[in-house]
């Protein structure tokens, strides 16, 4: 057994996105692509120390979210790890650890940092998606600093320096030994229990169960079945069958592991029968997405977020207040009313959960949300599907009400936000830049032009200045706001793995609760057309319409 230094061509292409290096399985399964790939994070954790060593006898936590080619990668990452100064690893069995989760181990053990293998909310399988990404030692995804001097050595690295040991037992729970580094198979639900249980109510929980509220959690055959089976259906009581798509598989059994209505769809038909359980919720692929649905009725995220403020002190974790509130910048603007009214600090951020992270750390937020179906709060620093779950579960069990009650509720104390997200998938890169461009180009014409009955007051670029570390991000959006406070936003993916992804997000806000109750598409259709006149989208896509519409 020994360490080999073994040389190496750089791929181009390897900058992480939104969160993390994401790309076809087939990418990953190329020849030293996911090892250049790990090299250069190794090398840059180990540059940034001052000797040079940062990472030389510390602790690195490491699984993913089970998809294809999980457990190959976990094998070759050991390898590279113990080559390269890592003192312990620890690793969630069977390669094994939702987003959050990763999350939760890394700050309750104090490690050095960890590395996340999934691909979220993206299709598995050998021709879906693989990814990667690093965590900081906050828990949370690394910054754009680091993410960025990553992608600069992946165009340089000549050198892998990588043991030559067998494969580890990763089923095994204990310590087993590479070289000099020792790698800790631990138990993936313990940690991140234990945080649940500090937060939440688990009595009331079990009462509610115990008097027959029922629940139907679609796990969509990822990574968060086995703790939403562990926590609801073993702790809390609730009955077998709770929790259904449990068992994580390598291809999501073909499921798109995405918690939208149009991807949950099973779950969304349950939730409509006449027989429908009380309450439903989704996760995805790595646990860190939910989606909440009452009976017949789909909470959007950003509402979500809204409720979860405005109830917080109902729960446990939060009954001494937040501190402040966070939501990205097209996140619908639900939440700032709340805040408004609480006299809460409430933040606009870049999209991208990275980016709550210094406003977490300083203390100057305790909630998080996005409008891609995550919320979160400073227990962890991912978004956090099955804490949602628990978090919502709580609500219902404090104030006796059903979801659709308390979203009608806060709708007539707070006015409504209708909002949707339209996706145009697979467009062409070229096409979708010049698009961009394009837009980007008008933007100085369009202040004061009227559409209907709305006058345009702000066109934008979002750029945010980070008020912790003064570090700027620009091109987060184009945001076109309205003299009513209605928005129009474009942006392209950062997840996405083929061709570019447009999403128009479109929001309106609406006080009057006699017109609360209409379908969201035909509310929000003058949006849509004021989007078409700017961009031109059908004509640049050839798409008659967005391929997904939320
Ligand atoms: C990631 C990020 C989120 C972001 C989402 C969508 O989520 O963590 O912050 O909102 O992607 O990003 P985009 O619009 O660029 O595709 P996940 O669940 O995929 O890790």
């Amino acid at each position: 057994m020994a360490i080999q230094t073994i040389p190496t061509q750089p791929f181009a292409g390897q900058r992480p996105g939104t969160s993390g290096l994401r790309k076809k399985v087939t990418a990953f399964t190329q020849s030293h692509y996911l090892e250049n790939f790990v090299q250069t994070l190794l090398d840059v954790l180990n540059a940034s120390g001052p000797d040079g060593q940062a990472l030389t006898g510390q602790t690195l936590v490491l699984g993913g979210d089970g998809r294809f080619y999980n457990r190959t990668a976990v094998q070759t990452i050991l390898k590279l790890a113990a080559a390269n100064g890592v003192a312990r690893v620890l690793l969630g069995r069977g390669g094994i650890l939702s987003t959050p989760a990763v999350s939760a181990v890394i700050r309750r053990r104090q490690a050095f940092g960890g590395i996340v293998l999934s691909a979220s909310h993206n299709p598995g399988g050998p021709d879906g998606d693989f990814g990667i990404k690093y965590n900081a030692g906050n828990g949370g995804p690394a910054n754009e600093a680091l993410t960025e001097a990553v992608y600069a050595r992946t165009q340089v690295l000549r050198e892998l320096r990588i043991s030559d040991v067998p494969d580890v037992d990763i089923d095994r729970l204990g310590l087993q030994q590479i070289e000099q580094m020792q790698v800790d198979v631990i138990d993936p639900v313990a940690d991140y229990a234990a945080v649940m249980r500090v937060l939440f109510d688990f009595d009331l929980l079990r009462t509610m169960f115990k008097r027959g509220f029922r629940v139907r959690v679609d796990a969509m055959n990822a990574v968060g079945g086995p703790y939403a089976r562990a926590i609801l259906e073993g702790e809390l009581g609730a009955p077998a069958g709770t929790v259904v798509n449990a068992e994580p598989l390598e291809d999501f059994g073909g499921l798109h592991p995405d918690p939208n209505p149009v991807n949950a769809e099973d779950l969304i038909a349950h939730m409509q029968r006449p027989d429908a359980p009380d309450f439903g919720a989704a996760m995805d692929g790595d646990a860190d997405r939910n989606m909440v649905v009452g009976r017949n009725f789909v909470v959007t995220p950003s509402d979500s977020l809204a409720l979860m403020t405005a109830h917080a002190r109902l729960i446990p974790g939060y009954k001494d207040g937040l501190l402040g509130v966070a939501r990205s910048m097209p996140t619908s603007a639900a939440v700032d009313r709340v805040a408004k009214v609480m006299g809460l600090p409430c933040f606009e951020t870049p999209t991208g959960w990275k980016f709550f992270g210094n406003l977490l750390d300083a203390g100057r937020v305790s909630l998080c949300g996005e409008e891609s179906y995550g919320t979160g709060s400073s227990h962890v620093r991912e978004k956090d599907g099955l804490w949602a779950i628990l978090f919502w579960l709580s609500l219902q069990g404090a104030t006796g009400r059903s979801v659709e009650s308390l979203v009608r509720e806060h709708w007539r104390i707070y006015g409504r936000n209708y909002y949707t997200r339209h996706d145009y998938e697979g467009i062409a890169v070229d096409v979708a830049q010049a698009l961009m461009q394009d837009l980007r180009a008008a933007l100085p014409a369009l202040p004061g032009r009227q559409f209907g009955t709305r006058r345009l007051v702000l066109a934008d670029d979002f750029a945010y200045t980070d008020p912790v570390d003064g570090s700027v991000s620009g091109q987060q959006g184009i945001r076109l706001i309205f003299d009513d406070g209605a928005r129009v936003i474009f942006r392209l993916s950062g997840t996405g793995t083929e061709g570019a992804t447009l999403r128009l997000y479109l929001e309106r806000y609406e006080a009057d609760s006699a017109k609360q109750d209409q379908p969201v598409q035909p509310a929000l259709a003058e949006l849509a057309a004021v989007a078409e006149q700017v961009a031109g989208i059908s004509g640049r896509t050839g798409m008659a319409g967005p391929t997904v519409a939320t």
